[in-house]
């Protein structure tokens, strides 16, 4: 396929298409439909990209923004499927590329059995990343799952996350026990929580004086994740100290919200990230 003026293609063992557009440079792998970086002209980059991780058929990236999909976490029913689904770790099929003034735009497909999804990725001053659950098959099929990303921060100690006041989220972390979010989510320990929220929500980073503003649709679970030192020390994919620099702000459809897809439709789930003036 040819591509268009501002991407270019890197690899060929493990391609990744390198976006060089005035309002942006972003690159996204092939492997997992994965957006790894991507800065708007003028910004540092949004994104974490673990400096030790692993680029290798069958392994997540570790940062950017991962598909979990079709089931978000542990399948539901079945414990030796791997955790956060099928299409993270297997390299999808380029369907169009195109840019205009605005961005670029990559379609990617996959194809796992009866599960069917495509990727939208449009890049420039803004990224928004949509997946489209497609029934192909005769049967209802019930998917979850997750963009499930990283975002940079200067120090995970000294950002919070502004909208999740008031929400009921399930605390993964020990319990797992449901509890209600008082005030912003704030950092000084392993945070894992699944929030019923559609809602937007922002990042605010006071030490590099950023907001970042993260907004979904399709998405009834905001999932907020980061290991903390012990967890980020057993991680073979990231530095003992990587921790600090991101958090992760996922547009979920988790646990209990799954939801039930008939033969002939869609379900559209999708995040769009910019960064506040
Ligand atoms: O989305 C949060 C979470 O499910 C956490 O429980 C944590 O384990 C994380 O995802 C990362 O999972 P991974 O399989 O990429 O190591």
């Amino acid at each position: 396929m040819n591509l268009p003026p501002s991407v270019r293609l890197s690899g060929s063992d493990y391609p990744v298409f390198e976006i060089d557009h005035p309002t942006c440079k972003a690159r996204v792998a092939l492997h997992g439909a994965h957006v790894m970086e991507w800065c708007p002209a003028g910004e540092e980059e949004v994104l974490y990209l673990s400096p030790d991780a692993v680029y290798k058929e069958g392994k997540a990236i570790r940062g950017g923004i991962p598909v979990c999909w079709p089931w978000f976490n542990a399948h539901p029913a079945d414990p030796e499927q791997p955790s956060h689904g099928l299409v993270r770790g297997r390299f999808w099929e380029l369907l169009d590329a195109a840019e205009d003034p605005s961005g670029v735009t990559l379609r990617f497909g996959i194809r796992v059995g009866i599960w069917n999804a495509e990727i939208t990725v449009k890049a420039g001053e803004e990224l928004e990343v949509t997946l489209e659950s497609k029934n192909v098959s005769e049967v209802p099929i019930v998917v979850s799952g997750a963009l499930h990303t990283y975002l940079g921060v200067s120090d995970i100690s000294q950002v919070r996350i502004v909208n999740l006041d008031g929400c009921a989220y399930l605390d993964t972390v020990g319990g797992p026990e449901m509890r209600k979010q008082k005030g912003d989510v704030t950092f000084d320990r392993e945070v894992d929580r699944i929030y019923e929220s559609s809602s937007s929500t922002l990042i605010v980073d006071d030490l590099s004086g950023r907001t970042i503003l993260i907004e979904k649709s399709g998405s009834p679970s905001t999932v907020v994740w980061n290991p903390w030192a012990e967890k980020a020390a057993a991680m073979g994919d990231m530095p003992d100290d990587g921790y600090r620099k991101f958090c992760c702000i996922e547009a979920a459809i988790a646990n209990d919200r799954a939801v039930v897809v008939m033969p002939g439709s869609s379900h559209v789930l999708s995040t769009r990230i910019s960064v506040e003036e």
